[in-house]
């Protein structure tokens, strides 16, 4: 294709009348295919917008992406009960809490991104996700689980202090029947085995954000984990942004809450002893 008939993220948010950012956050998501320049700049070919505008129209404003200021006003504005509407409401238009958990993490990277350009304060950011924390566990605990039903271990690494994940990991697990087992921020792997043993987890959930960026200890990490769980049929999940190792058997890496509903089904399917231990209809993806 000749680079001239490439569009800018300037002309493809003239033509959906939408901004440069969003532009930019659906190429990013996936949602939008684009080429990178030499120079790193987003390049879009008119026949990839034309689809994604199709799609966009097919699908309505339910993708959750398209919502991410929204969000972040209310978030901003602390204001608890349009938090738990538009929870409720991404839920009933996206059909599981997996995919609306999913729909949220473009809100917490711009977040991110706000804090780091310095547009928003240490304050406004806690503030911010403090409010989804609490909106989510509200939602959460509202779904009761049966004290017999499977149950997974989450946690994040010490010096890891990114518990979000595990709210969106809470809530996916629920929905499937499972019961989550807090250990939560920070936890030593040192006696981890111990407590797998003794609260009898099927499965450990570990969550790390972009944070955790050093390669070599999410390496290291990753085989002890693995390791301990292996030794007890323990099924081992490692989730979020951090760098953990994409290959690493006997574990599965995911970047998201939509691929755990696939593992922990598919579990329940190649059975492994937990099928009679999930309520009834909760077990498909
Ligand atoms: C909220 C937040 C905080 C809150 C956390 C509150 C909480 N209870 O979680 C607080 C204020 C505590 C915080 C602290 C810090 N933060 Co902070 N934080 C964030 C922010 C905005 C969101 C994090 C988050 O929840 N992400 C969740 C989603 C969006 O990300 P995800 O990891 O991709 O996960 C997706 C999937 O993988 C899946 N998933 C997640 N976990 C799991 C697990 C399983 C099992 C599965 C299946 C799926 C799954 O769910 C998500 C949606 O699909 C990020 C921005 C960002 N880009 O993430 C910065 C960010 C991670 N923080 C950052 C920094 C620098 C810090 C601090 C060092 C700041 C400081 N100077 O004190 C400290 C570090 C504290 C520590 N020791 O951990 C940087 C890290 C940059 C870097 N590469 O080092 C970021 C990227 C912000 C930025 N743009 O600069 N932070």
């Amino acid at each position: 294709m000749n680079a001239r008939s490439l569009l800018t993220s300037t002309q493809v948010a003239d033509l959906l009348q939408a901004s440069p950012t969003s532009v930019k956050r659906w190429a990013d998501a996936g949602l939008l295919r684009c080429v990178r320049t030499a120079g790193g700049h987003r390049r879009f070919r008119p026949e990839d917008v034309d689809l994604f505008q199709r799609q966009q129209r097919q699908e309505g404003p339910a993708q959750e992406t398209t919502d991410v200021d929204e969000w972040i006003v209310d978030l901003l504005l602390n204001r608890p009960y349009r938090v738990l509407s538009r929870l409720y409401d991404a839920r009933s238009r996206l059909g599981s809490w997996a995919a609306v958990c999913d729909g949220l993490g473009p809100v917490l990277r711009e977040i991110g991104e706000s804090w780091a350009r310095g547009e928003l304060t240490v304050v406004e950011e806690h503030m911010a996700t403090e409010l989804l924390t609490r909106g989510l566990t509200r939602v959460a605990e509202g779904q009761l689980i049966p004290d017999n039903a499977p149950s997974a271990m989450l946690m994040t690494l010490e010096q890891e202090d990114h518990t979000l994940g595990l709210s969106f990991v809470e809530l996916a697990l629920r929905e499937l029947g499972w019961r989550p087992v807090w250990a939560g921020r920070s936890t030593p792997i040192d006696g981890l085995g111990a407590a797998m043993d003794s609260y009898q987890v099927d499965a450990l959930c570990v969550s790390s954000s972009e944070y955790a960026n050093n390669d070599r200890r999410m390496a290291d990490a990753a085989a002890q984990l693995a390791a301990l769980c292996k030794s007890r049929g323990v099924i081992l999940v490692l989730g979020g942004g951090g760098a953990w190792p994409s290959d690493l058997a006997g574990a599965h890496r995911l970047t998201n809450l939509v691929g755990l509903r696939a593992v922990l089904a598919g579990q329940v399917l190649a059975g492994q002893g937990l099928a009679g231990r999930v309520p009834a209809g909760r077990v498909s993806a």
